[in-house]
């Protein structure tokens, strides 16, 4: 794949977006044949050395400072060690949404050029039921207010422009260990009540809600409770189906048009001597793209048999959906 992904993760300060992708950086490969891999050694050291330090330390020593300038970090996406995707991710100080700073632009431009969004809002802002009377602070506090503002200029900037059907944004209830007492069902329609025009009827917006946790022991002692994280490899995982299911679509439309093509060229015997050369040209390009097509098939199916998403709070213009990713 030679497109290089772009995240944007949006969340407010101490929201746990650095210790996410700490986590998510070390865990994946023990749960599934995928991996993360830094494109610069030296920052994988520094990844798997700050996560260890989460889980083998204790007390504040554990966690690793909030993050004071925004950092890019690269990534390969890799199935049993190779290679499938880079992508890139910027992490950022959460504070910095609401600043009048450079930050704000730095954040604007990277929406505009982003291909999925995470929104990270923290568990501990849902421990109690949304009501009409608490939803305004709620979503003041959680920053989840500010965050809906980003979308504004990726729609202006980018999804239309480049004509792409799929934006996929996973909601994040960061440090869901806060909620474990709470009915999940009704905390996912908390969340959704937060954000009403991404789940508008014909919005068009597909989104992930996925609740995640370092440990369910850490809402009681975020000190020494045990680090046991639960579900940080399925928002990469769902970005990666989406952008497949788009790459896809483009190639069959790719496909269809070349053998359009050469319906024409081939209309009769005549036509088909004529346009020998160009017939012979459309030919090798039909057999690549049915490779590429085949490919990128084959790596849905892969995904499929690693990553069960059929079990996901996934949404399409505000309805539920399920996501079937198997091709075969
Ligand atoms: N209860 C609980 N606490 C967590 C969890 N993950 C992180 N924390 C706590 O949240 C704090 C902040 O996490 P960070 O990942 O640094 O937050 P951030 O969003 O990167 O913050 P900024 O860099 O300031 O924007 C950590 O120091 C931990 O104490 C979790 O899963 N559950
Ligand atoms: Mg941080």
């Amino acid at each position: 794949m030679s497109e290089e992904i772009k995240i944007l993760m949006l969340g407010d300060s101490s929201s746990g977006k650095t210790c996410f992708m700490l986590g998510m950086y070390t865990a994946i490969q023990d749960r599934s044949r995928f991996s993360l891999k830094a494109t610069d050694p030296d920052e994988g050291i520094r990844l798997t050395a700050l996560w260890s330090a989460i889980v083998d330390n204790s007390g504040i020593k554990r966690w690793p400072r909030g993050t004071d300038t925004p950092q890019i970090y690269n990534f390969e996406l890799c199935y049993a060690y190779k290679p499938l995707m880079e992508f890139e991710w910027l992490d950022y100080r959460g504070g910095s949404m609401l600043d009048l700073s450079s930050d704000v632009r730095t954040l604007r431009d990277y929406a505009a050029e982003s291909n999925g969004f995470f929104f990270c809002i923290s568990g501990k802002y849902l421990r109690e039921p949304v009501t009409e009377a608490n939803l305004q602070k709620v979503a003041m506090e959680s920053k989840a207010n500010l965050m809906g503002k980003y979308l504004e200029y990726l729609s202006i900037n980018n999804r239309r422009q480049t004509g792409k059907k799929t934006f996929p944004i996973v909601i994040i209830v960061t440090q869901y260990d806060y909620c474990y007492h709470r009915n999940k069902r009704e905390l996912m329609e908390d969340v959704k009540k937060m954000f009403p025009p991404l789940f508008a009827t014909d919005s068009d917006w597909l989104v992930m809600i996925c609740p995640i946790t370092l440990g369910k022991e850490l809402a009681e002692d975020s000190d020494n409770g045990k680090i046991e994280p639960r579900n940080l490899d399925i928002p990469v995982a769902f970005v990666l189906y989406c952008i497949l299911t788009e790459q896809a679509r483009i190639q069959d439309e790719e496909l269809t048009k070349i053998e359009d093509k050469l319906e024409v060229l081939e209309s009769n015997l005549f036509n088909r001597w004529i346009n020998r050369h160009k017939i012979r040209r459309l030919n090798e390009s039909l057999g690549q793209a049915e490779m590429q097509f085949q490919k990128t098939i084959e790596m849905i199916n892969l995904l499929a048999r690693e990553q069960d998403l059929s079990s996901t709070d996934i949404y399409l213009s505000g309805k539920k959906i399920q996501i079937d990713l198997d091709l075969s």
